[in-house]
């Protein structure tokens, strides 16, 4: 039955997944392949989360799972496979090898947006239910055997509901579904950083074969790349700060001198045609159950994306979810159900440290002494010159096993 433009659409369902995001999307193919029926509920157009810059590094078991799922075709071909990062401060480069210390393992720069086109694609050939465009979407009696999500399927079109078993909350931070969790009962632990990042993208062929992470006085630096015409890049700057005050002549002379080294690196400039300015934060809800609701990805955590660990995440609690669910449906079985948000939570706060750690130890915090930013310089020193510590930054950047 095709997506959104069907007037008549199944309002009955076994689970019912609020948002096309990463989190959204994935578990509707992984439930699809365990036969499980779902409707998936996005309140913006596909073009819209088609176009959404956001991340852009993928972790080796979600590389490897999009592959074993059939999805990772384009990927394979278009996205750029990276072994090492490169550590950058007073002004020394240093190379992390990731595959040597981590048994071969890397990272894939593949943008987000590019993953949810391939997603989206492949759910609606698959004759996967996706509506886009909805609003008003309520969650009602989640604390029942009878969960019910209202949504209208245009502003002014009528008030519907689909029935369903359960309530995947997949909208990400601002969404509905983590607010149908009691207050009472919901646990919310939250650092918002003093400091965003102003992110770029611009036309211009790559000036490092791999990405640099750049702790400089003038604040934290990060080259990333899309393509080999396209490169992605962003500053610490002022979260509150107006975009209208950065010009591109300012923008490139900021990453000049926050990315310099002694050796003579360039970085190449080129048209920028896209920029914005993100708030950073880190964010843990708990639990991530209630009743028949099951929050995952952004609507239950946020990471600051110095540690690249965001979609990861929300892809590792689809997977944690689908195979509780698909328990379920299969034999009966509810410990994997009532194991979901204590399972995910184990790894999700492995990766707020991880993000933590990389963002303080990076980023240079108004709010801190001089001592502490000594102690971060000497944090990144003993990285570079331990292979302990590089192991350890390393196993966390390339992702931890999947239990
Ligand atoms: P999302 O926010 O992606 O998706 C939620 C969906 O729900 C959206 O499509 C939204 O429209 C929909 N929705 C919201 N309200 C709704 C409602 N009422 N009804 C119906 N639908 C609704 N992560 C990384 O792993 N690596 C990175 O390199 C990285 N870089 C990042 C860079 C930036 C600039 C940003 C902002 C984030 C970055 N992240 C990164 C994190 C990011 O990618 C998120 O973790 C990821 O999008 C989370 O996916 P979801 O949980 O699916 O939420
Ligand atoms: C990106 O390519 O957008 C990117 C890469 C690494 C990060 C965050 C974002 O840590």
């Amino acid at each position: 039955m095709a997506a959104s433009t069907s007037t008549q659409t199944s309002n009955r369902t076994q689970v019912g997944i609020v948002g096309a995001g990463p989190a959204g999307l994935f578990l509707a193919h992984l439930l699809r392949r365990q036969g499980i029926d779902c409707v998936v509920l996005e309140s913006r157009s596909r073009a819209e989360i088609e176009d959404t810059i956001r991340a852009g590094v993928l972790e080796q078991w979600v590389v490897d799972l999009m592959n074993q799922m059939g999805l990772g075709d384009r990927m394979m071909r278009e996205g750029h496979f990276h072994s090492g990062i490169t550590l950058r401060f007073n002004g020394e480069s240093h190379h992390i090898d990731m595959a040597g210390l981590t048994g071969g393992k890397r990272v894939t720069v593949y943008a987000q947006h590019e993953v949810i086109r391939d997603l989206v694609a492949a759910l609606l050939e698959d004759g996967g239910e996706i509506l886009f465009g909805v609003s008003d979407v309520q969650l009602h009696g989640v604390e029942s055997d009878r969960p019910s999500i209202a949504f209208r399927r245009s502003p002014d079109g009528p008030l519907e509901a689909l029935r369903c078993d359960w309530i995947a909350g997949c909208d990400g931070f601002h969404g509905p579904s983590r607010q149908a969790i009691p207050k009472a009962v919901r646990n919310e632990f939250q650092v918002v950083y003093p400091f965003g990042w102003l992110g770029i993208l611009t036309e211009a062929p790559p000036s490092h074969p791999e990405l640099i992470y750049a702790n400089h006085e003038r604040g934290f630096a990060l080259l990333s790349t899309r393509s080999p015409e396209v490169q992605r890049l962003y500053i610490q700057c002022d979260p509150k700060d107006d975009i209208a005050n950065w010009s591109d002549d300012r923008i490139w002379s900021e990453l000049h001198a926050r990315l310099e080294d002694r050796d003579g690196w360039t970085l190449t400039e080129g048209r920028i045609f896209q920029k914005g300015i993100i708030a950073m934060r880190s964010f843990v809800c708990e639990p991530m159950r209630h009743g028949r609701l099951f929050l995952a990805g952004d609507a239950a955590h946020i990471v600051p994306p110095t540690g690249a660990k965001g979609l990861n995440l929300a892809v590792a609690d689809v997977l944690v979810l689908s195979r509780a669910l698909d328990a379920f449906y299969k034999s009966g079985r509810t410990d994997g159900l009532e194991a979901y948000s204590a399972v995910c939570l184990r790894r999700i706060w492995k990766a707020e440290r991880f993000s933590w750690y990389m963002t303080t130890m990076l980023h240079r915090n108004p709010a801190e002494t001089p001592f502490e930013q000594r102690v971060h310089l000497a944090d990144l020193d003993y990285v570079v010159s331990s292979r302990a510590a590089m192991t350890a930054l390393a196993e966390n950047y390339v992702g931890l096993p999947m239990d």
